[in-house]
C-alpha cells in the first residue's frame, strides 16, 4: 500500500507562522514513521499564490507579483527545510506544471456541461476568498475569520458548478466510512453541513478584478477562483491523469486544519465527483494551535509565536517536539514562546537529556565506557523494561495525527520512570562494590538499552536529536528490515561513543 499525504497549501500573503509549521511537521512525523515501516509515502506541501490577498500583498511591498510569489514561497519552503520535513513534493500553483492542469480541468468540467453562468450577488470577505452568508457576518459586515476585513458587497456575473447534485454521494460516502473523516468530532461537523441543501460554488472571479489567477481557457475575461484552482494542486503532484497517479491517489489522505473542513469535505469530493475521480482516503483534521487564553494568534495583541525564532533559540527538534507533544487534535491548545520554554526545560532538557547525559558518563566512568553485561533480571528490571516497551510499541504502525500527542507523552512517561530506576537503584555505587558490581552492570544495561530504545521510537518526532542519542550507543541491527520496537538490542562489551549535549541550557546557541 503507498501513502500520500499532503499538507494544505499555504498563503503566501504573509510569512509562514507557526500554524503552517506544524501541519507540515505533523505530515513529516506521518511520513518518516511509515518509511521505517516500509510503507512507501510521498508527502507534498506548497504555496497557494493565486487570489485577491496574495496580490495585494505583492502591491502593498511594492513587487512585481511572481517576483513576490517566488521570495514568499522561498520563505515557506526554507522554514521547511529548517524544520527537517522530508518533503517530496513543493506546490506552487503558479507553476508551468499546475497552470494547464487547472485550465484542463475546468475545460473538461465546461465540456461535461457542468459549469453554467449567473449574475451573483454576495458578500465577499477577501480573507477567507470566499462568499458569505449574511448570517455569517457580524453586524458591522465581518466574516468571523477576518474581523479586520469588512466583506464588502458584490454583484457579478461567474461560472459556477452546482454541488447539490453530489451530496448525497458525499454523504453516503461519509457514513458509509466511520474512518473517513478522523476525529470524530469534524465527521458529525461534516455530515451537518451535509444535511442541508448545498449552493453552488463559485468558481470564477472577474480578471478585471481579481488578475492573480489561472485563465478560464474558454474565457479570458476570468480566473479560475483560488480554491477551485489550489484543491486541484492534489492531483497535479502525481502527474493527474497519466496512470502513475491511481496508485498514489488511492492511499491520500489530507492532513488539514479544521478552518479548511468544508472546502476539503465538502467541495473538493464534490469537483472529484464531477471529474469522475475516486475520492480520497482520509481526511486528518486537526484543530489550531491559539495564544495563552485561548486568544486567536495576531499581531495586535502581540502573541503570535514565530517558528524560526523558536529554532534559532531552541532547535527545530524542539520545535517539533512540543508540536507533538502539546497538540490536540479535537480542541484548541495553547502555545506562546513562554510555554515552548518551559517545554523546552522541564521535558527536553531536565527529563530526557539528563537521562542521556548521566547515564552516558557513568558507563565511562565506571565501566570504562563499555556497555556492561546483563545478569539475571529483577522484578524493577522487568518493571521497567515493560514500561519503555509499551511506550515504543506504540510506534509499531503507522501513526495518525490524534495518536501523536498521547504516544510521545507514553514515551516521556517512560523516560521519567527510567530517571527513578537510575536513581533508586543508584548503580554507581553498586558498581564500586566487588560484591554488587555484577548488579551494577545489569542495571546500567537495562537503563542504557531502555534510553536506546527511548530515541529509536522518538525519532521520527525529533530525527536529528535521535540520531545524535544513538550514535554513542553500539546497537545491533533489529532481527527485520522493518524497524520494530524491541529490548535487548546492545552489544556488550562494545565501547560507547563520546556523548554530545542534546538539550543545551537556553541562551546558548545550537
Ligand atoms: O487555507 N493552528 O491557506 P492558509 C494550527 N491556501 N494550524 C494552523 C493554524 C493554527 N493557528 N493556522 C494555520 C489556506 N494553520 C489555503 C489552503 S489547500 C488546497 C489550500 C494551518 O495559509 C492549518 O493546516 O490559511 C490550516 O488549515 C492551514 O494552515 C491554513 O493555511
Amino acid at each position: 500500500m503507498q501513502s500520500y499525504l499532503t499538507t494544505p497549501i499555504y498563503y503566501v500573503n504573509g510569512p509562514p507562522h507557526l500554524g503552517h509549521a506544524f501541519t507540515t511537521v505533523v505530515a513529516d512525523i506521518l511520513k518518516r514513521q511509515n518509511a521505517r515501516l516500509g510503507v512507501a509515502t510521498l508527502l507534498s506541501t506548497g504555496c497557494d499564490e493565486h487570489g485577491q490577498k496574495n496580490a495585494q500583498a505583492a502591491s502593498a511591498m511594492g513587487l512585481d507579483p511572481q517576483r513576490y510569489l517566488d521570495l514568499r514561497s522561498a520563505e515557506f519552503r526554507a522554514l521547511f527545510d529548517r524544520l527537517n520535513v522530508g518533503y517530496d513534493v513543493f506546490a506552487r500553483t503558479s507553476s508551468a506544471v499546475h497552470v494547464p492542469q487547472v485550465q484542463h480541468i475546468v475545460g473538461r468540467l465546461h465540456e461535461r456541461g457542468l459549469l453554467h453562468r449567473k449574475t451573483y450577488e454576495g458578500h465577499y470577505c477577501a480573507g477567507c476568498e470566499q462568499f458569505k452568508k449574511t448570517s455569517d457576518l457580524d453586524q458591522a459586515g465581518h466574516c468571523r475569520e477576518h474581523p479586520n476585513l469588512v466583506a464588502g458587497l458584490i454583484r457579478e456575473e461567474n461560472y459556477f458548478l452546482a454541488i447539490e447534485p453530489f451530496r448525497q454521494a458525499i454523504r453516503a460516502h461519509i457514513a458509509a466510512r466511520p474512518d473517513f473523516i478522523r476525529p470524530l468530532t469534524f465527521r458529525m461537523e461534516l455530515l451537518r453541513l451535509l444535511a442541508e441543501p448545498l449552493e453552488d460554488l463559485c468558481i470564477s472571479r472577474p480578471a478585471a478584478r481579481v488578475p492573480l489567477g489561472v485563465r478560464f481557457p474558454f474565457d479570458p475575461d476570468y480566473v479560475v477562483y483560488v480554491w477551485f484552482d489550489a484543491l486541484i494542486n492534489y492531483l497535479t503532484n502525481l502527474g493527474w491523469p497519466a496512470p502513475g497517479y491511481r496508485a498514489w491517489w488511492a492511499g491520500a489522505e489530507h492532513i488539514i486544519g479544521k478552518d479548511i473542513l468544508k472546502t476539503h469535505g465538502v467541495y473538493w469530493p464534490a469537483m472529484l465527483l464531477a471529474l469522475g475521480e475516486p475520492l480520497p482516503k482520509r481526511l486528518l483534521v486537526h484543530s489550531h494551535w491559539v495564544g495563552e487564553g485561548g486568544l486567536k494568534m495576531s499581531k495586535s495583541l502581540g502573541n503570535v509565536v514565530d517558528p524560526n525564532a523558536v529554532i534559532d533559540e531552541l532547535g527545530a527538534d524542539a520545535l517539533r517536539y512540543v508540536f507533538a507533544r502539546h497538540m490536540r487534535a479535537d480542541a484548541d491548545s495553547a502555545i506562546s514562546v513562554a510555554l515552548i520554554r518551559q517545554c523546552y526545560v522541564a521535558e527536553l532538557a531536565n527529563k530526557l537529556g539528563n537521562l542521556h547525559a548521566r547515564l552516558l558518563s557513568f558507563t565511562h566512568a565506571a565501566f570504562a565506557g563499555r556497555v556492561p553485561p546483563k545478569g539475571a533480571l529483577s522484578p524493577v528490571d522487568e518493571a521497567v523494561r515493560s514500561c519503555v516497551l509499551a511506550a515504543a510499541q506504540r510506534f509499531a504502525a503507522s501513526l495518525s495525527p490524534e495518536d501523536i500527542p498521547a504516544s510521545t507523552r507514553a514515551v516521556l512517561d517512560a523516560v521519567e520512570q527510567l530517571n527513578r530506576y537510575v536513581t533508586s537503584e543508584a548503580p554507581w555505587s553498586l558498581a564500586k562494590s566487588r560484591l554488587t558490581r555484577s548488579r551494577g552492570e545489569t542495571v546500567t544495561h537495562v537503563a542504557l538499552d531502555g534510553l536506546r530504545l527511548v530515541f529509536e521510537a522518538l525519532w521520527p518526532i525529533m530525527p536529528a536529536t535521535a540520531q545524535r542519542a544513538l550514535a554513542p550507543l553500539p546497537r545491533r541491527a533489529g532481527p527485520s528490515e522493518v524497524w520494530q520496537p524491541q529490548l535487548d538490542l546492545l552489544e556488550d562489551g562494545a565501547s560507547l561513543g563520546e556523548a554530545s549535549i542534546l538539550f543545551p541550557r537556553m541562551g546558548r546557541t545550537l
